[in-house]
């Protein structure tokens, strides 16, 4: 059985989490106490020895790390995976945009403004850079969206989910989406796409029951 080791919250966890459900596909997941460190401890850094989740075990046994990597993974022969060549690529583009120009300045904003709040002051000028940095992308995406309903234009892919995972808790990091009115409106076109399911759910009780 495929088993996604993950935390609640995460963005990135939350990706693989969402396509697994999305999809139908049967899972096991496991609940990983990253503000306790348990990413490091000894059990986990034998599964994944990066020590950061998610971490994906398919039914096969073998590891994948990275949630864009597995996110290409579930997607392969779905109707997530767009079917023309140049589709894919620009799914690709958009995967790396993520994790190059939003994923790395949004996630810690958040981090530091709402998971851990009490950092929050000690942390206001890295807050504030990291606000400064995810703006253009931002942006960006705003113009991208502002003429295609989803992130390719053969409808909602892989791409999607890549880019929700961060973009969708923007205002957790103290950023408005008021800003980028297309982006808003993608937001929401993706919660009506079929067996979405939201991030609060994620490890939750009736998660690990389901
Ligand atoms: N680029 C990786 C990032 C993975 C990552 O940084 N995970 C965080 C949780 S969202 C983590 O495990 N942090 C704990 C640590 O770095 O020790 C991905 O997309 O999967």
């Amino acid at each position: 059985m495929t088993r996604l080791y993950a935390c609640p919250g995460s963005g990135n966890c939350f990706k693989p989490w969402l396509a697994l459900n999305q999809l139908g596909l049967p899972f096991e997941l496991s609940m990983v106490d990253v503000l306790a460190g348990e990413q490091k401890s000894d059990w986990f850094m034998k599964i994944n020895p990066d020590g950061v989740v998610p971490y994906l075990v398919t039914d096969g046994g073998r590891g994948l790390g990275e949630s864009n990597a597995m996110l290409w993974y579930l997607a392969e022969n779905t109707y997530l995976m767009p079917a023309d060549n140049h589709e894919r690529a620009s799914a690709l583009q958009w995967m790396f945009f993520e994790q190059s120009r939003l994923e790395p300045y949004i996630s810690p904003a958040r981090f530091f403004t709402t998971i851990l709040p009490a950092e929050r002051e000690k942390r206001a000028t890295d807050i504030a850079a990291w606000q400064a940095a995810a703006k253009p992308g931002l942006a960006r995406l705003d113009t991208h969206l502002a003429g295609s309903e989803f992130m390719l234009g053969s409808g909602y892919s892989v791409a999607d989910i890549a880019l929700f995972g961060y973009v969708h808790v923007t205002e957790e990091a103290g950023i408005p989406l008021a800003d980028y009115p297309s982006v808003s409106r993608w937001l929401a076109d993706v919660t009506g796409t079929d067996n979405f399911r939201p991030l609060a759910d994620l490890g939750s009780a009736s998660d690990r029951a389901a």
